[in-house]
């Protein structure tokens, strides 16, 4: 654990997290930092559920406090969990990954927005959302002039730092003074901005602390955890399959001269997959040295840096499990050489994005045989964790990759089916699919020549003859010959997987939805 050098400045502001608590006005719009879950603060949220409780107990009033919790995007159980079980979160957004979120979401109980996160700094910035009326946001450290160095994440903290009425900060002594020097911060203009300078993703165009007046930092709460990011798990068979498809193909693109030698750089999503894909890049030889422009590192970098094969990474978020964090903090001097963070404003931005070329890779939760994406909604209704950066990412990239185990639940879901039952990612960004069983690239293919390969070199084989079934049929009975639908049966697996449990023709192994 670090000790940090508490000067005259900090020491005038250090409340505790009850003293900041009680302080919170009790219709509350608030900004935090945190992305995924790394950055965010963890002392004066629970500190403010406790009073928030204990008010509800006193009054029997539920509606003497209300909240609407902005961040960057998924944070920990200390702000989603305890301000979920408040039951006085009004408006969420702009993603999460929270159980307790996602019930009340799905339950009706709390408005959430899921939107592109490139687009959240504007909607607040033009007032299309409610104004902020408190920032927290974590750091390692705070200046007497108003210079906050933050943590783990950069996500929205420079935004809701330079809009919110009052600031308050979490000095988080788990993150030694080092991490300073490792964000670069600089927030879009609006309208007509300025060119966003980054040619390369090692480019610096910012400052490496965000600046406020002094006098809006009402107070700072020292603390000393680490982010509740889930420790490394070895990603699975399937997640390697997937990871392998993926690099053939990028060596075959390389071959044919679409994709320089020295590659370019690549976005991953989270999750088992893009940790897989990292994994084989160390792993094989065939791969030298990559770069990363993404949102968010976990663990699997480091496999990367082993092998001595991380260039730079770009990053808003550095999410690592407890022995991860170790690992960076006892080699920061060293990797702070390597990495940048960046608020999502910049990392996410399309135009940064598009100049950069990048090679995207997110998954999806189903696939259409035309090529359109859900990532987001089961069964069209039941929101997961949002659209995130997947969207800002895969609209503008160079070459845009979709992953997906081809089923899901026991082989009781096809993740590709004639109609997906909601569109995060249209078939027109979509260029390339792929599952363990194999990889379609869509580009310059007609709606029908997409329908074949997916169902071809995707598909499950327990589904492929039912999906090629629908595609025959459609094309008898559709209006038109373009995209062959039947719009009697486009959505009939979810009905079926509604009513039986299962996506699978005739299967009686299974009773139960699945939600
Ligand atoms: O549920 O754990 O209960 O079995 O969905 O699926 O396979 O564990 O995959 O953790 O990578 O999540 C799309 C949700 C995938 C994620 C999604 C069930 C499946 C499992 C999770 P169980 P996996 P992952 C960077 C980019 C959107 C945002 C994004 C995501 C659970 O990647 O949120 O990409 N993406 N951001 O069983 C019903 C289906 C299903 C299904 C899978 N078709 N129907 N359930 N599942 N397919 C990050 C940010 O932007 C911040």
């Amino acid at each position: 654990k670090n000790s940090h050098r508490i000067s005259s400045f900090i020491q005038s502001k250090l409340m505790t997290a009850e003293d900041v608590a009680y302080k919170l006005p009790k219709h509350l719009t608030l900004g935090t930092s945190g992305f995924t879950p790394a950055g965010y603060p963890k002392m004066i949220v629970p500190a403010y559920a406790k009073r928030i409780m204990e008010a509800k107990k006193r009054s029997g009033d539920n509606n003497e406090f209300s909240i609407n919790l902005f961040t960057g995007a998924s944070v920990g159980d200390e702000l989603d969990g305890v301000l979920a079980r408040t039951g006085t979160l009004k408006l969420r957004i702009p993603y999460q990954s929270h159980i307790d979120i996602r019930k009340l979401i799905n339950n009706g109980n709390l408005n959430y927005i899921d939107m592109h996160l490139s687009h959240v700094g504007r909607y607040i910035r033009e007032g299309i959302f409610p104004p902020i009326d408190v920032a927290i946001v974590e750091a390692c450290d705070v200046t007497s002039d108003g210079r906050i160095y933050l943590t783990n994440s950069s996500g929205m903290s420079g935004t809701y730092l330079a809009l919110a009425k009052d600031i308050y900060i979490e000095l988080n002594e788990a993150h030694p003074m080092e991490m300073k020097g490792l964000h670069d911060m600089f927030l879009p203009d609006s309208l007509h901005g300025r060119p966003i300078n980054i040619d390369h993703v090692d480019d610096r165009i910012g400052t490496p602390y965000f600046q406020v007046d002094p006098k809006r930092i009402k107070g700072i709460v020292r603390t000393n955890v680490f982010d509740s990011a889930k420790g490394f798990k070895k990603p699975d068979d399937i997640s390697f399959k997937i990871a392998n498809n993926i690099l053939e193909f990028i060596l075959n693109e390389v071959d044919h001269g679409r994709i320089p030698k020295e590659l370019l750089p690549f976005q991953s999503g989270v999750g088992n997959v893009a940790n897989a894909v990292l994994s084989c890049i160390a792993a094989d030889k065939r791969f030298e040295q990559i770069e990363m422009y993404t949102e968010v590192i976990q663990d699997s970098i480091f496999a990367l840096l082993d092998a001595d094969k991380l260039k730079f990474a770009s990053t808003t978020a550095l999410t690592f499990s407890p022995q991860g964090q170790i690992r960076f903090f006892n080699e920061i001097n060293e990797l702070k050489q390597k990495f940048v963070l960046r608020p999502m404003e910049i990392s996410n931005h399309p135009e940064v994005v598009r100049r950069m070329a990048l090679i995207t890779m997110n998954t999806a939760l189903e696939c259409d045989i035309y090529g359109n994406v859900n990532s987001t909604h089961v069964l069209g209704s039941s929101m997961m964790n949002g659209i995130g950066g997947s969207g800002d990412f895969t609209r503008n990239a160079y070459i845009s990759v979709f992953m997906a185990p081809s089923t899901a639940k026991g082989e009781t879901i096809s993740a590709f089916v004639p109609m997906v039952s909601h569109v995060d990612h249209n078939e027109h960004s979509v260029q390339v699919m792929v599952s363990e069983h194999g990889l379609a690239d869509l580009r310059a293919k007609t709606p029908k020549q997409r329908a074949k390969l997916i169902i071809e070199k995707c598909a499950h084989p327990k589904y492929r003859s039912q999906l090629l079934d629908y595609f025959n049929h459609a094309q008898k009975v559709s209006f038109a010959q373009h995209t062959p639908h039947d719009l009697k049966t486009a959505l009939s697996w979810h009905v079926r997987l509604q009513e039986t449990g299962s996506m699978l023709e005739g299967d009686t192994t299974t009773k139960t939805a699945t939600r």
